[in-house]
């Protein structure tokens, strides 16, 4: 009768103590919209010309790339109970009045955090809030003041405008935790370090709405979460 090892393998006893690695992977994918994108739209600037038209102005409620690759639609997962805290960057984000435009047009900021407004154009702007969970605001930030905080304690998502110049248009998500992103021009987005699991992700663009799809995280390797965008009907 042969005799079963029952020896364990060095090997085997060098990996049972060795640290378990993090299950933990990132959702990669690329946002594309899903009909003919519309061509870019000018804007007519009434007021302020000279400094206003330093740059050129598009209508930026739907920016479609060449390929298709769909621009600032937030990416973020749902229901995340298990999610880090966005962490707090070390210095304030920023979102810059430039040529009578907002920049950056779509901005993820931690839930807690303060913003500084600036005015780099010298002339008169009027912040003017839209949230549904902070305070909102509505204040004239004229040529001389360069910066203007404003603090966003609770997840939010704030449209932003301006009473001086009616076209500049812009969006603030107040993340309540770290899992969420936004797409680059090309569409593509990345979510970091999600643990292995199944997950609904939910993408949000300003004039399309809201969709989710589902994703799986592997426990080793990236999770891919392409999406197609439905065109508005
Ligand atoms: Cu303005």
């Amino acid at each position: 009768m042969k005799r079963i090892a029952t020896r364990i393998p060095l090997g085997a006893f060098c990996l049972a103590l060795a640290p378990l690695p993090a299950l933990a992977g990132n959702i990669i994918g690329k946002v594309t919209y899903g009909g003919v994108a519309p061509p870019p739209k000018p804007i007519t600037m009434t007021k302020d010309k000279e400094v206003c038209s330093r740059e050129q102005h598009f209508d930026e409620g739907l920016v479609v790339a060449a390929d298709k690759g769909l621009a600032n639609v937030v990416v973020n997962i749902k229901d995340a109970k298990n999610a880090p805290k966005m962490v707090l960057p070390p210095k304030n984000p920023q979102l810059d009045q430039r040529s009578c435009k907002f920049h950056p047009h779509v901005q993820i900021i931690p839930a807690g955090s303060t913003m500084e407004v600036l005015n780099n154009d010298g002339i008169l702007h009027n912040i003017h809030t839209y949230p549904k969970n902070n305070p909102p605001v509505n204040q004239a930030q004229p040529k001389f003041k360069k910066v203007m905080p404003i603090k966003f304690e609770k997840p939010d998502t704030v449209r932003l405008a301006c009473d001086v110049h009616t076209w500049m248009s812009g969006w603030l998500i107040v993340a309540p935790n770290a899992w969420y992103t936004v797409s680059a021009p090309d569409g593509t987005f990345k979510i970091e370090n999600v643990p292995a699991g199944n997950y609904t992700l939910s993408y949000w663009q300003e004039t399309l709405g809201s969709q989710t799809a589902q994703v799986t995280v592997p426990a080793t390797g990236d999770a891919k979460a392409d999406f197609v965008f439905p065109a508005k009907k």
